[in-house]
């Protein structure tokens, strides 16, 4: 059995959708960023970043306890690997699922949290924030481009739909708010209907809707809790967990 700790955000949903995509059993552990969850000594043992995702899979063990693993690319490797599923793992096959997972992670999921902090967080901020916001934005747009291109060569990111689309598919979902015109990108208009449509991705991002709020929701002491954090207070944390 699959430990998931998570809450409903995309990074959340990389992990929800590729557990349903394998069909594997797995058991939601709810992690409440806005009350802090993710800076508990207990959630630090498995995730040193503080950060979610995390699995924790209790058919493997390593150094005698059951085998966590933090960064959702990670994570999708391990579950492609343990499964056999979306991941292929001959040459040259495996190195382009890897290198749009990496595009994934070292490009647009940075990004694109970034255009979701600048739209959804930063105006409770005082202060002009509009020149960082147009430059993610920008980039966020140009990525885009380049997802525009590559799937009008080929049906998914690497060939067959794989990790690589899991990880990049949940950072298009919010395009409407980062007011983005999908349309005008037809091959990635294309890819999104298409892996919006698969039942095991629908059944996913459904995991936690319930405690969805897009920032709105989040209380002055969730502000502070999530994005006041440096390496002060994270060295305050760990000496709490001496
Ligand atoms: N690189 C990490 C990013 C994970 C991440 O940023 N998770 C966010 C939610 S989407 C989080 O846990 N934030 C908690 C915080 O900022 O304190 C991954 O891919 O797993």
């Amino acid at each position: 059995m699959i430990d998931l700790y998570y809450a409903p955000t995309p990074n959340g949903w990389k992990i929800s959708i590729m557990l349903e995509e394998c069909k594997l059993d797995y058991n939601v552990i709810p992690v409440n960023l806005g009350k802090g969850d993710q800076f508990k000594p207990e959630f630090l043992k498995i995730s040193p970043n503080n950060r979610m995702p995390v699995i924790v899979d209790h058919d493997n063990s390593f150094e005698g306890e059951a085998l966590s693993i933090f960064e959702s690319g990670a994570i999708l490797m391990y579950l492609g690997e343990k499964t056999g599923k979306f991941f292929p793992q001959e040459s040259p096959k495996k190195e382009r699922v890897l290198e749009w997972l990496f595009w994934q992670i070292g490009g647009l999921g940075p990004m694109a949290g970034q255009v979701s902090h600048f739209v959804n967080y930063a105006p409770n901020f005082p202060g002009d924030h509009s020149y960082s916001e147009k430059r993610y934005k920008n980039e966020y747009d140009r990525l885009l481009g380049v997802m525009n291109n590559v799937l009008g060569q080929r049906e998914y990111l690497a060939g067959d739909y794989s990790i690589a689309d899991m990880a990049s598919f949940p950072w298009i979902t919010a395009y409407k708010r980062y007011e983005v015109d999908l349309d005008s990108f037809e091959n990635v208009r294309r890819w999104f209907d298409d892996i919006k449509s698969r039942p095991a991705v629908r059944k996913g991002i459904e995991v936690g809707k319930e405690s969805r709020s897009f920032g709105k929701g989040i209380t002055k002491e969730g502000l502070k809790t999530m994005f006041s954090q440096d390496s002060k207070s994270i060295a305050e944390m760990a000496k709490d967990k001496e």
